[in-house]
């Protein structure tokens, strides 16, 4: 049976009444056809527009004579209701339609993973870092670290390199018009630390150096030392060997081998360069990783210090080196172009 509705919704045209004169159902069903508001604008004007078909029989009603025109007049009035009031329900359903398709178009999946946002992570050489002032800590070092625009007495008077001594040459650097310096080397924090501290002490000195260097894939104009200082009674080489054995073993696994070789630093005698004795992952084979220098604290350094009768080591290496090989970096540079997909490889490696 049919009832005038669509799945229990009426349909426009029996939403346009009961009283509809038979003439406007053609009307009224391209009006409920119309697919959208242009389509639907377009049969307004058609029908009641100033030409429309409805208003000329409207104005057609005057040549009627009274009687004919009250019949005629009911019947065009009931038409252009019905029109009015389909055009009327048609633009609504539209629009509820619209609305419909907006909504679903823009639903939000509560239930769908977010995106998450970019984190940042540690460089690095602040991951090496770290790992290495883990190592000493558990040696029982104190971390300490010290200012990188220094004067010329901590980075080289006081460390024995007299003014025009040519090992100054050794580490050319950059100077400020007032006289002071960007540190060579984090050595200077030796006597600083020594002359607010008494001994016995073991300080571990992290941070960044500078040098007019001519930059290459091993060399930088500015990198990252760690220093080591010991100062006790009775302090020996063989302390030494024994703290850069432990440290060896700590960073590269148990029975890491060491070598020392003799060299000249004006701030320590004897001095001698550093090695350990490691695979290197880049090729596999076993070899020498050159790390620093180190020695026995020079009794010049002591006296600048204002300490007498202690005895003492020191040890002092470039972070680079020791980030460069194991994750076979080829080019010093790289840390510090800042490029992500560089430093990307990197992250959370330890
Ligand atoms: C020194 O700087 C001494 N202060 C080390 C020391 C400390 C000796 C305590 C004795 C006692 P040297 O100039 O050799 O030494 O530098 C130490 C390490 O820093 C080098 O072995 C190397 O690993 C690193 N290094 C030096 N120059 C550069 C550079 N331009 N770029 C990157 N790393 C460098």
């Amino acid at each position: 049976m049919h009832d005038g509705s669509e799945n229990g919704r009426p349909t426009e045209a029996a939403k346009a009444g009961p009283q509809a004169p038979a003439e406007a159902g053609p009307w009224l069903a391209a009006i409920a056809e119309a697919q959208d508001a242009a389509a639907l604008q377009e049969l307004r004007v058609r029908l009641l527009g100033k030409r429309g078909e409805i208003t000329q029989r409207l104005k057609a009603l005057g040549q009627l004579d009274p009687e004919a025109r009250r019949e005629a007049g009911r019947q065009v009035n009931l038409l252009k209701r019905s029109v009015e009031e389909a055009l009327e329900a048609r633009r609504a359903e539209l629009e509820r339609q619209r609305l419909e398709a907006q909504l679903a178009s823009e639903r939000v999946d509560v239930t769908l993973p977010g995106t998450r946002p970019p984190q940042g992570g540690l460089h690095l050489l602040t991951l090496v870092t770290n790992r290495l002032l883990d190592v000493f800590q558990s040696l029982g070092y104190e971390v300490v670290t010290g200012p990188e625009l220094e004067t010329d007495y901590y980075n080289f008077e006081a460390l024995n390199f007299p003014p025009d001594h040519p090992a100054r040459d050794t580490q050319d650097t950059f100077w400020t018009t007032d006289g002071r310096l960007l540190r060579t080397h984090t050595s200077p924090m030796q006597v600083r630390y020594m002359e607010t501290h008494r001994p016995p002490f073991k300080v571990v000195v992290p941070g960044k150096v500078f040098r007019n260097e001519a930059v290459d894939v091993t060399h930088e104009a500015q990198f990252n030392q760690l220093e080591a200082l010991v100062v006790g009674e009775r302090i020996t080489m063989a302390d030494l060997r024994g703290a850069i054995n432990e440290m060896a073993q700590a960073l590269i696994g148990p029975g890491t081998k060491t070598r020392l070789q003799p060299t000249y630093f004006p701030f320590v005698e004897p001095g001698a360069e550093f090695a350990i004795w490691w695979t290197n992952p880049r090729t596999g084979r076993e070899e020498w990783l050159e790390l620093g220098g180190c020695g026995m604290v020079h009794p010049k350094v002591f006296e600048a210090a204002g300490y007498e009768g202690v005895t003492g080591f020191a040890f002092g290496f470039g972070i680079e080196r020791l980030a460069l090989v194991p994750y076979a970096i080829p080019d010093i540079r790289y840390f510090y172009q800042g490029d992500m997909r560089v430093l990307e490889q990197f992250r959370g490696v330890l």
